[in-house]
């Protein structure tokens, strides 16, 4: 019982009726808050867009959601608008026991740069800060679990493993959006990583 379980992005809008709802996404709900008894720390994440984030289509013209374009820090998928800060569908799953959690950590809120990892932006060199904050904290194991597995999930666990921690990914307790086979490449990477999917 020394691991931490990150729960990463379990927000309306990732559910069914949502902006950008992932199949099933509520389901892992009682899952989820049943592994908290579980785990030394609980952190949850918060996918916390401005309404003009460049990640979504609407801000580029001619665009539409899913397409992919190039950033500069390299290609990025275009989304539909989604976890706009302060919004319904930014908030957590009414039914997620956010009061358990002993940090929340948001992501993606600059304009310019999307951030599907809990560690790092997606230029892969900006910090979000919860290495350190694990690492002061003595907290070595992670488990994973949440939304999106094929994206913020597969980022962040894959993040964790190249910075040493023990890594676990619960995918019972995950669910995917699978765009263009996007979830069994992210399991493989994952299995790459060295990340272990139980
Ligand atoms: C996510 C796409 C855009 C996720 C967040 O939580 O997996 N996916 N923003
Ligand atoms: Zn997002």
């Amino acid at each position: 019982m020394s691991h931490a379980l990150i729960v990463i992005d379990l927000q309306n809008d990732f559910c069914p009726g949502g902006a950008l709802a992932v199949a099933e996404g509520g389901q892992i709900v009682p899952g989820v808050n049943a592994r908290m008894a579980e785990a030394e720390a609980v952190i949850l994440t918060q996918d916390w867009h401005p309404a003009d984030h460049s990640s979504f289509a609407s801000q580029h013209a001619g665009r539409a959601p899913m397409q992919m374009i190039d950033m500069p820090y390299g290609p990025q998928v275009l989304w539909p608008d989604h976890c706009v800060q302060g919004s319904q569908g930014a908030a957590f799953h009414p039914g997620l026991e956010t009061d358990r959690a002993d940090l929340i950590i948001r992501k993606g809120f600059r304009r310019q740069i999307d951030s599907y990892s809990a560690f790092y932006e997606n230029d892969q060199t900006t910090p979000t800060g919860l290495e350190g904050y694990l690492r002061t904290r003595g907290l070595t194991e992670l488990e994973f679990v949440g939304l999106a597995t094929d994206f913020c999930v597969a980022w962040s666990a894959m993040d964790a493993a190249k910075l040493g921690f023990k890594v676990r990914v619960l995918t019972s307790l995950c669910r995917g959006i699978d765009l263009d086979g996007s979830m069994a490449r992210a399991l493989d990477d994952m299995r790459a990583a060295g990340v272990e999917l139980v």
